[in-house]
């Protein structure tokens, strides 16, 4: 990805899933928003995006960041949200036996007491591989990788859902589940 995609990128991800106000751009419930409206705000915003831009962002986005919708209208982002404007109706899915979450070390003590929590997005997120896991704990500090007993947990009632872009989602994982 470019300089420039990089920075689109993140320009997407601030607005389809965190603070879409901020643009004058609202999301549905489902986070959808029409890619038109979206590039009309964000220009007037003082961000240069264009169709194209859109496109190849999306096309090369290592994690799927953003779903373009059938007809081609409509973008929303696939996860991470924590704008309260959006509660999408993730699918429900049993998980793998095990699945993963990367943090860094100096959450640790917190976590072994609260367990995982979703602190300003909507889920914890969880990955079925860990090297995924590894690069977002890396993005805090010295990354360490946590195994999640994903199956145990459904058995037991917990819920899991998975986004359009593979990432699986749950609500709180308390620490028993964690190793
Ligand atoms: C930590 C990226 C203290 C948690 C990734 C994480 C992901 C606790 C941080 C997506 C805790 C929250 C989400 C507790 C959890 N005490 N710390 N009890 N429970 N934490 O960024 O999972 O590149 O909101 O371990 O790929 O890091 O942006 O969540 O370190 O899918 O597309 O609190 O963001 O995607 O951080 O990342 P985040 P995350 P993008």
């Amino acid at each position: 990805m470019s300089k420039q995609h990089t920075e689109i990128s993140k320009f997407l991800s601030f607005v389809l899933r965190h603070k879409p106000e901020t643009i004058g751009l609202t999301l549905d419930a489902e986070g959808w928003t029409n890619i038109d409206l979206l590039i009309a705000r964000a220009n007037q915003s003082g961000q240069a995006l264009t169709l194209a831009l859109i496109q190849e962002v999306v096309e090369t986005s290592d994690k799927k960041r953003f779903t373009v919708s059938e007809d081609g209208l409509r973008i929303r982002a696939a996860q991470g949200h924590s704008t309260p404007s959006v509660a999408i109706a993730h699918v429900e899915k049993q998980p793998p036996e095990f699945l993963y979450h990367g943090t860094a070390t100096r959450f640790l003590d917190s976590i072994r007491e609260q367990g995982l929590l979703p602190g300003s997005r909507h889920y914890v997120h969880l990955s079925e591989d860990e090297q995924t896991a590894t690069a977002v704990g890396q993005r805090y500090g010295k990354p360490v990788v946590l195994k999640v007993k994903a199956m145990l947990m459904h058995q037991q009632g917990f819920k899991f859902y998975l986004a359009d872009n593979g990432v699986w989602m749950t609500l709180h994982v308390p620490a028993a589940y964690l190793q």
